[in-house]
């Protein structure tokens, strides 16, 4: 099958807690994400983390780390001193577009400084102009859960509006700093994770909140991000002159169990909540009645005002950007739970899984695109997709990563079929495309990239890169347009 857009960006992304390392140098200070230790999986398919655990207590005491720990995201894939090496492999490898992070610990590190660190800016400058000289696009995302810690400890995160402010203050200094070096802005990686876990979202923990129910913190942290990124938009088309700017959303397609009625209306309210949410918030810029419905029965009281709500209104995203890995099923009875993205999800029995219980769904890409364009008329942009897995470096020094291949073929295809059906789909980033650590589980033995890195889930190895066998097939397509 041949790609028929000519002008569709393929790439690939990575986020700065999970490649770049170099955690204490710098002037860099650790985010929310870094806080959190490697623990050796007992079943990788069953859902590893009880999220409401990570207390502000917890978090302090590991941070003395006592016990020895390790916690991989401060390491990465020693990104911070090997970028130009990579960013050759991206475009030895014929990207067209290159996903990454702006730490927002290395450019403002407490959050409430007056001025950028410089040296941060000076890393990011190196990097940007690096890209353009090899001809990569860049799409930046200016918070991939990277909320620096100190503004959880001080400040309660999120949950607290002077933190919008902070941030709106971050994005000016890149779109001022970067403005002219990068082609799409993201501001806040996959914003529905802080509806999920406060504390990694938006560095929020129940704690700092007493008399606060789990619910109200979740929803009021997040209405908080919303009006944060809208901010952004706002100030991103004033400085920037563009319509450059995206939402990322952790895409939670799933279908129902049956055709049992009960089971439908069960899973309209997952769509509903769980996901068209999202959606409607960043392209809409109001908040739909069925989460009004939600919050009563909750009893989430959202603080906020109509000049709040007035910029949410008024600055709705230029395009749509989501993760797609996998999808799941919903239904009120005999539903087998999976591990995913995020969240478990109910298992599929036509869908085969990763090793991690992530279930392969190309075809649910293909339906997702349709389903979004639809609904919401405006361009599309498959921000992360991926096959993680445990490769091995074999004696030839390469990866012979066949499966991902399919996954990819497949995929792509399902992106070209969604054009064909009419979807505007303009561009795609695999996940890790440089192995990197893994977000939810902090392996480095979850491997999603072109390229193996020689590091352990303990940051033994050299840190060499290596070409796996789907390196040389995504260059070969790009060559050829051929899948
Ligand atoms: C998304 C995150 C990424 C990445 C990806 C894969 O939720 O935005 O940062 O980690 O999931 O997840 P994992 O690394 O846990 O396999």
């Amino acid at each position: 099958m041949e790609n028929r857009k000519k002008d569709f960006l393929w790439g690939g992304a990575t986020s700065a807690s999970q490649a770049e390392g170099n955690f204490e140098n710098n002037g860099h200070s650790l985010s929310v994400w870094q806080m959190i230790p490697y623990i050796k999986l007992q079943d990788r398919a069953s859902i590893p983390l009880n999220f409401e655990s990570f207390t502000k207590a917890w978090v302090e005491e590991v941070f003395e780390n006592k016990q020895g720990l390790h916690y991989p995201k401060r390491f990465g894939s020693d990104y911070f001193n090997r970028w130009k090496e990579d960013i050759d492999l991206l475009a030895e490898a014929k990207l067209d577009i290159y996903r990454m992070s702006i730490s927002w610990s290395r450019i403002y590190p407490n959050g409430d400084e007056l001025e950028p660190n410089q040296k941060g800016l000076e890393f990011y400058g190196k990097v940007l102009n690096y890209c353009k000289e090899k001809g990569l696009k860049v799409m930046a995302t200016l918070s991939h859960f990277e909320t620096p810690y100190p503004i959880g400890k001080k400040y309660g995160g999120w949950m607290n509006k002077q933190v919008i402010d902070m941030f709106v203050k971050f994005a000016k200094t890149c779109f001022t700093e970067f403005g002219d070096l990068v082609d799409f802005w993201v501001p806040i990686n996959e914003i529905n994770m802080t509806a999920i876990v406060p504390m990694m979202g938006g560095a929020s923990f129940l704690e700092d909140f007493p008399g606060t129910s789990y619910d109200q913190l979740r929803f009021q942290t997040l209405h908080n991000q919303f009006v944060g990124q809208a901010k952004v938009v706002q100030l991103g088309h004033e400085m920037l002159g563009k319509k450059n700017i995206g939402c990322m959303i952790a895409n939670m397609t799933a279908y129902p169990i049956d055709c049992n009625p009960v089971n439908i209306l069960e899973w309209q309210k997952h769509q509903q909540t769980q996901r068209y949410f999202y959606f409607d918030m960043v392209a809409k810029g109001e908040y739909p009645t069925y989460m009004l419905k939600l919050f009563e029965k909750l009893n989430v009281k959202i603080d906020t005002n109509p000049e709040e709500m007035t910029i949410l209104k008024n600055n709705t995203v230029d395009f749509l950007s989501f993760s797609y890995y996998m999808s799941g099923t919903v239904g009120t009875t005999d539903v087998q739970y999976t591990s995913g993205n995020l969240t478990g999800t109910g298992k599929n029995p036509f869908l085969k899984a990763t090793e991690w219980g992530w279930q392969i769904d190309p075809q649910g890409l293909r339906y997702t695109l349709n389903d979004l364009w639809d609904r919401y008329h405006l361009p599309l942009f498959i921000s992360e997709n991926g096959m993680g897995y445990d490769d091995k470096l074999n004696d030839k020094k390469t990866v012979d990563d066949d499966y991902r291949i399919d996954y990819l073929k497949q995929h792509f295809k399902a992106i070209m079929d969604a054009i064909d059906d009419g979807a505007d789909v303009f561009g795609y980033t695999m996940w890790g495309v440089i192995d990197l650590v893994s977000g939810g589980t902090n392996e480095m033995s979850k491997r999603y990239g072109l390229v193996y890195v020689d590091y352990d889930d303990f940051h033994n190895g050299t840190g060499d890169r290596f070409k796996k066998k789907s390196f040389y097939w995504f260059k070969k397509f790009q060559e050829t347009g051929e899948l």
